[in-house]
């Protein structure tokens, strides 16, 4: 397994579990901190996220909550890049969480450090896109469309079925000429799946290290907190936390989360008492 993730400039060592701080530029965004067009506001979160401990920030312009309408590359392009813009001198790689290779493209020569595709590159030409670049990138498994995912997820071993699934994405990516050091897979929890999927992904995440290349796992604020606990989308920091920890436990190297600041204080706690064990 790499110890560092080559993204563009950047190299991310990950000896430790690494935050991905989130900033949302669409206006529908389920977490409740979109940042609708207002990049001023957008740049301010990611400072701010930076400054609470995030090792990257991932910029997204189009919701993928379940039933998100799709935006056109026009829209997503108009968001993202003069947030990425004022970004870039943050000093973290910044992320860009799309699934078209006409914004892969122009992110990539705007500066993006990864592409987050929540589509695993399966989009016609989002794969010659990514790997013509230098960008990290994050392949992750969905079941379904934003639009119908969230219907009838069914899986006869939902385990099983994402790691084929992952294996055979970053086989393609390989194949396609990505070197293996900037690659990341995601299971993508509440993409096409039940609680019950879920919780058998987090439970036995630890199988998914054996793809060989880091994991990425984003369950901050998810509906799935919201089943476990029944509270509202702005009431999960604990929830989110907890979970962000059990996926740390479990091999995630790169953590998604919403919460920067009180993530990273969780981690320092996992941290110290890990090493008690060196
Ligand atoms: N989840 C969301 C979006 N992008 N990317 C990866 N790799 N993994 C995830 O779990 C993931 C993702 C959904 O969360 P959010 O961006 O906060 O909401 P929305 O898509 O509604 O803006």
């Amino acid at each position: 397994m790499p110890a560092t993730l080559a993204c563009a400039g950047y190299r991310l060592a990950l000896d430790r579990p690494r935050l991905m701080g989130v900033v949302n530029l669409s206006s529908d965004s389920f977490s409740g901190d979109g940042c609708a067009g207002d990049s001023s506001r957008a740049i301010e979160r990611g400072l701010r996220l930076v400054e609470e401990g995030a090792d990257i920030l991932d910029l997204g312009a189009e919701s993928s909550r379940p039933g998100a309408s799709p935006v056109s590359a026009e829209v997503e392009l108009s968001r993202l890049l003069p947030v990425l813009e004022g970004l870039l001198p943050c000093g973290v790689p910044i992320s860009v969480d799309t699934a078209k290779p006409e914004v892969m493209r122009a992110a990539g020569a705007a500066g993006a450090a990864m592409i987050n595709d929540i589509q695993a590159l399966e989009a016609p030409g989002a794969m010659a896109a990514a790997a013509s670049a230098t960008a990290a990138l994050c392949l992750m498994h969905m079941q379904g469309t934003p639009a119908t995912m969230q219907r009838q997820p069914y899986y006869r071993d939902v385990v099983q079925e994402v790691f084929d699934y992952l294996s055979r994405r970053v086989a393609a990516a390989l194949a396609a000429g990505v070197a293996r050091e900037r690659l990341v897979v995601d299971p993508g929890f509440g993409f096409g799946k039940t609680l019950a999927h879920n919780l058998l992904l987090l439970r036995h995440l630890d199988r998914f290290v054996a793809l060989g290349v880091p994991l990425l796992v984003g369950i901050s604020r998810k509906s799935m907190l919201g089943a476990i606990t029944g509270r509202p989308v702005g009431e999960r920091l604990a929830a989110s936390v907890a979970a962000a920890i059990l996926a740390a436990q479990r091999g995630a190297a790169i953590l998604r989360v919403h919460d920067v600041a009180a993530t990273r204080d969780a981690l320092k706690v996992l941290d110290a008492v890990n090493m008690e064990d060196k």
